[in-house]
């Protein structure tokens, strides 16, 4: 019998709890270049304030950049998602291959929370992994910007049972998350002065391509 791989716990505990913590995930260097990255591409983001109708109507405040402007201008941005390497450890992580998100919009994301109220509301996402990355995140738990979920539910209305979870990241952080089974939102920033900046990678599995909402058209174009 081979032996376990030295991934098995946490393929194991992300299966059981949906969200995989990964702290420091980015080396300082990394950290760096993204947060540069991101920095240059907010020129371009476009403010959103509405409310999501196919998510129970869950609110969007935030300044988003969808994939397919990131392909355009930011080669780094896209030469780590397509990084190989990586598409195998989250296949690893998963338990099953994992692939790039053909959707351009989609695919690579970038999310400003910037304003007092600012939030990512309820949702599960089009495909089946999420990882997320921190370039900047509000320092203490009490700023707001914590990622809520509920392992095992995909009901919105579970955010608000007991069972949810709520998670601080800071900058450099990341996670992984079940994010098409695993209802999540992001709470509210409580005070002026603090941002909170991810990038958000998709990721599918062979033969899912197809996204099941209209969210990503409305958030990210
Ligand atoms: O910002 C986060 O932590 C979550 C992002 C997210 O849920 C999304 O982009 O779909
Ligand atoms: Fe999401």
């Amino acid at each position: 019998m081979p032996a376990p791989s030295r991934w098995e716990p946490l393929r194991q505990q992300f299966t059981a709890d949906g969200y995989l913590a990964l702290p420091s995930l980015l080396s300082p260097k990394g950290l760096t270049e993204l947060g540069d990255e991101a920095s240059r591409l907010e020129a371009d983001a476009v403010r959103r304030d509405f409310r999501m109708p196919c998510m129970d109507d869950s609110p969007r405040h935030m300044t988003t950049l969808g994939g397919h402007h990131i392909a355009r201008h930011s080669p780094t941005i896209t030469r780590l998602y397509q990084d190989q390497d990586l598409a195998r450890l989250l296949g690893v992580l998963l338990g099953e291959r994992v692939v790039a998100v053909r959707d351009p919009v989609e695919r690579h994301v970038l999310n400003i929370l910037h304003q007092p109220g600012d939030t990512h509301g309820a949702h599960t996402d089009d495909y089946p992994l999420a990882l997320v990355l921190f370039l900047e995140a509000p320092p203490r738990p009490d700023d707001g910007g914590l990622l809520e979920f509920h392992p095992g539910r995909a009901d919105l209305a579970a955010l608000d049972t007991p069972g949810a979870r709520r998670v601080h990241h800071q900058p450099a952080d990341g996670y992984l998350l079940r994010s098409d089974l695993t209802a999540h939102r992001v709470t509210p920033l409580a005070r002026p002065g603090v941002r909170r900046t991810v990038l958000n990678f998709a990721y599918t599995t062979p033969g899912r391509q197809e996204a099941t909402t209209s969210s990503a058209s409305l958030l990210y174009t």
